[in-house]
């Protein structure tokens, strides 16, 4: 049903998977996916770790130590739960904002925040992870993502899948038909990944796609789709799991892609250059705020008997100190201002060779130290 008025356009529960309900109690039709306690409690610590590294970092950015940052509060339930559905040997594309995906999937803390620092090789790809750098131009990952799971496909390497994150804003872009065309077409191994965060910088939903939902632009490809309740990650884990099974475990037919529309809700700004109160209605994130991944997660862990007090008081501290120590490694290493004119044009033009100049001969001047000072 579309709402007239932006951000209720998504307000009935009853069109998408859900396994706890808003107080983490687990809904009476619903099967809690096959995960130890163990496993459920680890997924828990990483959702409290994300949240608490949004805030390190927005406040990171406010002072000055690392430059535009993404935030995540409000969809990092998802993100936590996706990444956890993988298998080691996976590959994850992930846009800008995907932080805690990016970290539960092998990236350090550090070099999550290292590229913000300026530091180019945080934007390497270490050598046993299997996590792209980060997309900014919208959707451009989504034929490279199908493209890299034909090839696995191509090589029989059957062990492999690829999941592949994007927003309601990327659905349309060319990129995400091609990348479903394509992959619907040759049986990609390839999980797409759209996290509705009901917002594409200040276009809501509903100005987005007259389409009921984003996940029934499957149906024009021949590909599988589910709407998951993206502020539920027991049920984006179920839902993310079947689908990885689904791409490189097909039996006797052939693996097939599936699209996963996570249905969640950007609790804070686009980036830390924006600001959503010139846009959006004040009262918007109160739906959502009933129910936060994180609370959720947590109200579960409690009805069970899984999280104590002083579990969660040992979750916390082990997530500060990690952070502290993540910042501490990122503000260690030196960045090259000489690297803001690499890796753009194979021959530098006249201009910027001329501007690579100046900068040499004021860091030569006034020294790197002081080089910030002089900028100021
Ligand atoms: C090809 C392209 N066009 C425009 C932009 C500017 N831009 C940056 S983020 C964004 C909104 C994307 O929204 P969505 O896909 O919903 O992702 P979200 O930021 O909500 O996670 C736009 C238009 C861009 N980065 N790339
Ligand atoms: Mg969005």
């Amino acid at each position: 049903m579309i709402h007239a008025q932006s951000g209720v356009y998504e307000q009935s529960e009853n069109d998408r998977l859900q396994i706890l309900d808003a107080d983490g109690n687990v809904r009476p039709d619903a099967e809690v996916p096959d995960l130890s306690e163990e496993e459920i409690l680890a997924m828990y610590e990483a959702l409290v770790l994300s949240r608490r590294f949004d805030q390190r970092a927005i406040s990171l950015q406010r002072q000055g130590r690392i430059a535009t940052y993404a935030p995540m509060t409000g969809q990092e339930g998802s993100q936590v739960a996706t990444s956890y559905a993988l298998d080691e040997a996976d590959w994850l594309f992930p846009t800008y904002r995907d932080h805690a995906a990016k970290h539960v999937h092998g990236m350090s803390l550090s070099s999550l925040l290292a590229p913000l620092r300026g530091y180019r090789e945080g934007y390497a790809i270490p050598e046993d992870v299997n996590v792209m750098p980060e997309y900014i131009p919208i959707a451009t990952q989504i034929p490279q993502a199908m493209g890299m799971a034909w090839g696995f496909k191509l090589q029989g390497q059957s062990d492999r899948a690829v999941l592949c994150h994007f927003g309601d804003g990327a659905t349309s872009e060319g990129d995400f038909h091609e990348g479903l065309n394509f992959a619907g077409v040759f049986d990609v191994p390839v999980v797409f990944m759209c996290n509705n965060n009901q917002w594409a910088i200040s276009t809501p939903r509903e100005r987005q796609t007259q389409s009921e939902t984003l996940a029934g632009k499957a149906d024009a490809y021949g590909i599988e789709s589910i709407r998951v309740d993206g502020l539920d990650p027991l049920a984006v884990y179920k839902a993310t799991r079947a689908a990885v099974r689904k791409a490189k475990d097909p039996g006797p037919g052939e693996g097939r892609p599936t699209l996963i529309e996570s249905i969640q809700y950007r609790f804070g700004a686009h980036t830390t250059s924006d600001d959503p109160s010139v846009y959006r209605p004040e009262d918007e994130p109160e739906y959502y705020r009933k129910r936060d991944p994180v609370d959720r997660l947590k109200g579960y862990l409690e009805n069970e008997g899984i999280l104590t007090e002083e579990r969660q008081e040992a979750i916390q501290s082990r997530s500060d100190e990690r952070i502290e120590a993540a910042i501490e490694e990122a503000e260690s290493l030196e960045a090259d201002p000489d690297d803001i004119f690499e890796h753009v044009y194979s021959e530098l033009p006249d201009r910027l060779a001329d501007q690579r100049d100046q900068l040499n001969e004021l860091r030569e001047k006034y020294g790197d130290d002081a080089f910030s000072e002089v900028l100021e």
